[in-house]
């Protein structure tokens, strides 16, 4: 092997090395200056930023918006939404062409008063006032014309970037839009799967955080197999002022973002949103097939239905090699998942993230199936006879 020759530099004296050093520490100096004086935010949203966090204090390395966030409130300024979760069984239905299209939607950027559970509220931040937004479904190879309005009373600049799209900022670079404005994104779902969107203007987990994130379905040229349900279960974190289950209007917490420490973790926008009037119903024999997102915006979920198995996971919504009758499955944060499996026995059926511990945050659901019962799959007491065990005693 040869080695080669490293030839030295001629230090001439060390007084010269010095001053050299210290020029080039100035200009490093300068440019840093430079850099921490340019602020990314925009005119109207300098307005409402009054963070306490300085940045000398705290400074932040994302290309976005400072993470800290501080603002004054006033809810009645706002709509107030009596519902703000998605129901699970609004989709559109499966599409059924065969040829390509041009598909026109229109979002809004909302920004609405409405509650994390009884009594408690929160400013979310929405897509068509619905936590998640609306679901939406095209065909592989359509060209998606979607326009964007933010509305009026928005303390806020948003836009959206969806996962479907291949471009800058997945639609965002052309879709930033301050309050009162729309603008237009055109652009070709050229790759199947299911994709989360979300808005990514200012501090984009911010923007997630409080609600701006949804799912679109981009079927493959063949369609998916027909089923008899589809429901649609989004994951999502808020991170509010009051700990887990303070009462009254809550407001954002970015010490508590920043630190990933979500007091709610929930299913569709609130707690209890897919329990009694919301839960997914199907019948025994149905084929069930569910569209899962995950918004974070720092948690994976496990997801898992207690009592089931899936049939078929589609992981990470990916439509090749799908996997076989699976127990629990990871959806990553700005990710999905698709399951479909028949159901064979009556009764409610709990959809978790299986870190159970966020059940208590609010991560569960209830697939209620009606019809007859074969007792060959599944037969039980229906009296509470657990033995009187010590090692049973839950408290
Ligand atoms: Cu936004």
């Amino acid at each position: 092997m040869r080695v080669g020759i490293v030839h030295l530099p001629k230090i001439i004296n060390i007084k010269q090395l010095m001053e050299k050093t210290m020029q080039i520490q100035k200009i490093l100096l300068a440019a840093l200056v430079t850099t921490l004086t340019i602020s990314p935010l925009s005119a109207s949203e300098k307005k409402e930023h009054h963070s306490k966090h300085s940045s000398k204090k705290t400074m932040n390395f994302g290309p976005g918006d400072h993470y800290a966030h501080r603002m004054k409130i006033n809810p009645a300024n706002f709509t107030k939404v009596g519902d703000i979760s998605r129901a699970a069984d609004d989709i559109p239905r499966p599409l059924k062409r065969n040829e390509v299209k041009t598909v026109k939607i229109n979002l809004q950027a909302v920004e609405v008063i409405s509650d994390i559970a009884e009594g408690i509220s929160y400013h979310y931040w929405t897509f068509n006032k619905t936590v998640p937004g609306p679901f939406l479904r095209v065909r592989e190879g359509d060209t998606v014309v979607l326009n964007l309005q933010n509305a009026k009373n928005s303390t806020h600049s948003h836009g959206i970037d969806l996962h479907a799209v291949t471009g800058p900022g997945g639609g965002m670079a052309v879709t930033k839009v301050e309050p009162g404005e729309n603008k237009t994104l055109s652009f070709k779902a050229k790759t199947a799967g299911l994709y989360v969107y979300h808005c990514a203007s200012g501090n984009a987990a911010t923007h997630i955080a409080n609600g701006m994130y949804g799912l679109i379905l981009v079927e493959p040229k063949q369609g998916l197999s027909k089923v008899d349900h589809e429901f649609y279960v989004m994951q999502g974190e808020l991170y509010t002022k009051g700990d887990l289950g303070k009462k009254g209007f809550q407001k954002f917490d970015s010490y508590k973002m920043i630190h990933e420490r979500p007091e709610y973790i929930v299913f569709n926008g609130r707690t209890g949103a897919l329990v009694e009037a919301g839960q997914l119903q199907a019948k025994v024999g149905d084929k069930v097939r569910l569209f899962v997102g995950n918004a974070g915006v720092s948690k994976i979920s496990s997801f898992h239905v207690i009592g089931e198995i899936f049939d078929t996971v589609y992981p990470e919504a990916a439509l090749s090699n799908p996997l076989k009758n699976v127990q629990t499955t990871l959806i990553p944060a700005g990710g999905a998942s698709m399951m479909e499996f028949q159901v064979d026995y009556p009764g409610n059926y709990v959809l978790v993230d299986h870190a159970l511990t966020r059940i208590d945050r609010g991560a569960w659901g209830i697939l209620n199936v009606s019809g007859k019962k074969d007792n060959s799959l599944y037969e039980g007491s229906d009296k509470h006879d657990m033995p009187k065990n010590k090692d049973h005693d839950m408290h």
